[in-house]
């Protein structure tokens, strides 16, 4: 519920849970929030930076299409992936599962994790140092 710090309501009313996230200068001050979620509870587990500046969160929800959940639970709690922009904003979201409960703990952006920059300096260093290994 809305309170202190706290901009935003519960989607589902007092008893639910939903991912609070937000988002702290270097000092702690809150910089943005927003709380995401359906009618019923969502359990969130992970957050990570992605290389386009925004954040991805992975958790698990049990909600129907309500609030923020664009799509049906497939039963029991399922997982619930959502990608936020660089000011916290949902991009897009994605409900995975099966008929029983489905528990999202970590996740992981996968791909080049470095920008195309730095794999450049990185492979023109590598290059360096192979011309400089024996008989060099
Ligand atoms: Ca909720
Ligand atoms: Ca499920």
């Amino acid at each position: 519920m809305i309170s202190t710090d706290k901009t935003e309501n519960a989607v589902g009313g007092f008893d639910d849970l939903d991912y609070w996230i937000v988002k702290t200068d270097a000092v702690g001050n809150i910089e943005w929030q927003n709380t995401i979620g359906g009618i019923d509870n969502e359990i969130f587990s992970d957050i990570q930076l992605t290389r386009d500046g925004g954040y991805i969160l992975g958790g698990y929800s049990e909600s129907n299409i309500s609030g923020d959940k664009t799509e049906n639970s497939k039963g029991n709690y399922d997982y619930w992936v959502v990608k936020l922009d660089a000011s916290g904003s949902v991009e897009w979201q994605k409900t995975i599962g099966g008929s029983g409960e489905d528990r999202l703990y970590s996740l992981q952006q996968t791909g080049a994790v470095f920008p195309e920059s730095a794999i450049q300096a990185f492979r023109k260093t590598h290059l360096f140092q192979v011309a400089q290994g024996p008989g060099a």
